[in-house]
């Protein structure tokens, strides 16, 4: 089915060069390499599966908390709500809510990946057919483009799955501007994974079956697929541990033994244990991530939580 109002905001956003960010992330010293790297075609499949792994709570326990609560969220967003997913994906949490709403004005999901994006809106658009979706094809992060907001509603973002925790305390704040003043005179619906049992963070991100692990060296193949470095993934291990003083679950990948990679004409050296890190996770509590937001120009409104009190969705006045 064809996306009636998507046409005037479908740009085409470069990804920045992966060649050019591992070339800077093995150069320095700790090495690291952001988290977007994750996510190819075959890592963004090994994260599905992460989501539904028996370890990894997050998911399932975030779209409980939206089928429990949808109506009373729609009922925040009000009539004709424009409504703007974050790093949007496959549109299966935002249909919890779209199925809530009684006529919104728009849904606008911001994504970077344009192929994927446009897929899942055309899923979308098949089960609601009267429901003006509207595309954007960007890095989220950066300035973008929205359509104009509605005459009659508000704004209102929502922003899952905790992905908020992968970025820095300064990125997040960052994004939280930018969201405050897009958003302005509406709200932001977010979620956020909660401190907890360290016991239960370290399960989630090593899991059984060794998933999260091939997620994590899945940045090494992709360099050997995309960028024909050369390199050995099996000499690197998964390791990813709770540092419960910066309230985050680091991954890296760690370096068995003595290695090199070549990347185009240049080697690079790692000594035993030597680790590339590759993602950080962080963790909040309620009252933090409300100060956070606070600090960010949003206003603390409800809060939804699971009884175990181990993931949030708030509701952030802008
Ligand atoms: C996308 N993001 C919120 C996930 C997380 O839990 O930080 C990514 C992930 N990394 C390992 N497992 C899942």
């Amino acid at each position: 089915m064809p996306l009636p109002h998507a046409a005037p905001w479908l740009h085409a956003v470069p990804l920045e060069g992966y060649a050019h960010d591992l070339h800077a992330a093995l150069r320095q010293r700790p090495r690291s390499i952001s988290p977007k790297y994750f996510y190819d075609d075959a890592g963004s499949a090994l994260f599905e599966r992460i989501c539904e792994l028996p370890e990894y709570y997050p998911t399932r326990t975030e779209l409980a908390l939206l089928r429990s609560h949808a109506a009373e969220m729609a009922a925040l967003m009000g009539e004709a709500v424009q409504l703007i997913e974050y790093g949007a994906g496959a549109l299966r949490k935002v249909r919890l809510l779209l199925d809530a709403l009684s006529a919104p004005h728009s849904f606008v999901p911001v994504d970077i990946s344009g192929p994927h994006l446009l897929a899942a809106c055309r899923a979308l658009q098949a089960e609601h057919a009267s429901l003006a979706i509207q595309p954007v094809v960007a890095d989220f992060t950066r300035p973008h483009d929205l359509p104009a907001r509605p005459q009659r509603g508000q704004r209102v973002g929502f922003f899952p799955g905790s992905s908020i925790g992968n970025f820095s305390p300064d990125q997040a704040l960052e994004f939280l501007r930018m969201a405050a003043q897009e958003l302005r005179g509406g709200a932001l619906l977010i979620g956020v994974d909660l401190v907890k049992d360290p016991a239960v963070l370290h399960a989630a991100y090593n899991d059984a079956q060794g998933v999260t692990a091939a997620f994590n060296l899945n940045v090494l193949a992709r360099a050997q697929r995309e960028l024909g470095a050369e390199l050995d993934p099996a000499g690197f291990a998964h390791s990813a541990f709770y540092n419960a003083p910066l309230q985050r679950i680091e991954m890296h990948l760690q370096s068995r033994g003595r290695q090199q990679i070549r990347l185009d004409q240049r080697v690079y050296e790692f000594e035993d244990g030597e680790t590339l890190h590759t993602e950080h996770s962080h963790k909040f509590s309620v009252a933090g991530f409300q100060t956070l937001a606070a600090r960010a120009g949003f206003k603390a409104g409800p809060v939804w939580q699971d009884a175990r009190e181990w993931f949030a969705l708030l509701w952030l006045q802008a």
